[in-house]
């Protein structure tokens, strides 16, 4: 993408109504811009981060065996009043009411939805375990929405739904659940924390939060902090091994880890004290299992091997899909600006011409630009007439991992400048190795 070609709307002013960094930065950066409380506009910087996290929640998710689906934001209320959350959900659910007097709401979550889709296609056990997911917009009218998208009234979520024959293999769902989200927040270059949780609306008694450790998080979170080193690295899971998921879940859930809600001071003084950690937390994604609890009064009943009607034993996983762009902002930022992890930057380098106009430098750069281009990188070309000291503010702002400066007195000697957005440290080789060092360090990604 060539910047003097692109709609990136940056401020230069710090906007007085943001609150924490993420907030700060997301609309200094040109991402996103306040419609109305709690609702925003994706710019297209920040609707290229949210699409790169989507689809390493799709790739994580469809690696786990989950099936990915559509599902509407807007749902009739009759089959929430068969589940009974209709009135127990409370004034967060924004109702609706269409011009044939019929009552609708924007879906705050779908078990509702997937339990009716459930009953009316599945009968028998033979067609379990199975898992459907979407990601979609959803509506929670909070009571103050605020730090952007971090706490919004319309937020994008991933939300999947387990369907098994017993507690056994709905639990082995769980785990999988589990496993597979420490491996998606791994691949954002984030560290997000399993936590025991209460589960609220969505109902149930075994639940956990993940929470990615940030001083502007939400939630109080106590910790043992053998888990804070804890890494699933290249390890390749068996999604299908019952064991192996429950060991790793095991291996993540042994250490003391609970927010507020669940914290047990007796039990954290077992930790030595050496180990106990207290800070803030960011909850990036949840996950719950109910058993019965939408089945049974919805009737999502199958027929088990010995030709017994039961019902259905389910969970439900969601991730902040739109809450994650600030929280990696919150765990990834220094005082110029954003630090993208390659996992989910919107562009893989910049392209600074220090000379625009200058033959060489821009023919320099356009070779760059191709060269890039044809490795399969996505370079942001700063091909605009500013100065150089405002195109590298803009650069550090906006938080690309890398930056290749070129300019004509580098060029004399054969050379560009490859500079890590993170290090600050700066290399200057030629253009073919630069394209090739990026070509490395984005392989596989
Ligand atoms: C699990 C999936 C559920 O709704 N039903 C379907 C279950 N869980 S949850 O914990 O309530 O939400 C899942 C994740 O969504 C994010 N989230 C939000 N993000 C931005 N703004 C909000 N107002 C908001 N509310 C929830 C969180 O990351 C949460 O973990």
């Amino acid at each position: 993408m060539r910047l003097s070609r692109y709609f990136l709307p940056v401020l230069k002013e710090t906007p007085a109504e943001a609150q924490i960094v993420s907030h700060r930065l997301m609309l200094r950066a040109g991402m996103i811009r306040q419609q109305a409380a709690g609702i925003y506009s994706w710019l297209p910087l920040g609707y290229r981060v949210l699409r790169r996290i989507e689809e390493i929640v799709h790739d994580e998710q469809q690696r786990a065996g989950h099936i990915p689906m559509l599902m509407p934001t807007l749902q009739p209320a009759d089959l929430w009043r068969e589940s009974g959350r209709y009135d127990d959900y409370g004034e967060e659910m924004l109702r609706i009411t269409d011009r044939h007097g019929r009552d609708l709401l924007y879906g705050p979550t779908n078990e509702e939805m997937i339990t009716d889709i459930f009953r009316a296609h599945v009968a028998s056990y033979k067609d379990l375990p199975l898992t459907l997911y979407h990601i979609q917009w959803k509506f929670r009218d909070e009571i103050r929405p605020r730090f952007g998208v971090m706490r919004g009234r319309e937020f994008y979520m991933k939300d999947g739904y387990t369907f098994d024959i017993d507690k056994d293999a709905a639990v082995h769902a769980y785990n999988r659940h589990m496993v597979s989200y420490l491996r998606t927040y791994e691949r954002m270059g984030l560290q997000a924390i399993p936590m025991r949780a209460d589960t609220g609306p969505i109902g149930g008694d075994l639940s956990h939060e993940f929470l990615v450790l940030a001083d502007t998080g939400e939630s109080e979170v106590f910790y043992d902090n053998a888990i804070a080193g804890l890494t699933l690295g290249g390890r390749q899971v068996n999604y299908d091994d019952r064991d192996e998921c429950a060991a790793i879940v095991h291996e993540w859930t042994t250490p003391y880890a609970r927010t507020d809600e669940t914290h047990d001071e007796a039990v954290f003084a077992e930790v030595p004290e050496a180990r106990r950690e207290s800070s803030r937390g960011i909850e990036v994604g949840q996950i719950f299992y109910f058993g019965t609890k939408y089945s049974e009064p919805m009737g999502a009943v199958v027929s088990n091997d010995r030709g017994e009607r039961v019902p259905v034993h389910m969970g439900s996983h969601g991730i902040g899909v739109s809450r994650l762009v600030g929280a990696i902002i919150e765990a990834s930022h220094d005082e110029k600006g954003i630090i993208w992890p390659e996992g989910v930057t919107p562009f893989h380098c910049g392209i600074v011409n220090l000379k625009q106009g200058d033959s060489g430098a821009d023919t320099a750069c356009e070779a760059l630009y191709a060269a890039l281009t044809a490795r399969g990188l996505e370079p942001l070309y700063d091909d605009t007439d500013e100065r150089a000291g405002a195109k590298f503010a803009t650069q550090d702002l906006i938080g690309l991992p890398w930056r290749i400066t070129v300019g004509p007195r580098g060029l004399a000697k054969g050379v560009v400048e490859l500079t890590s957005r993170r290090s600050g440290e700066s290399e200057e080789l030629s253009p073919e190795a630069a394209v090739e060092r990026l070509a490395e360090i984005y392989a596989g990604r």
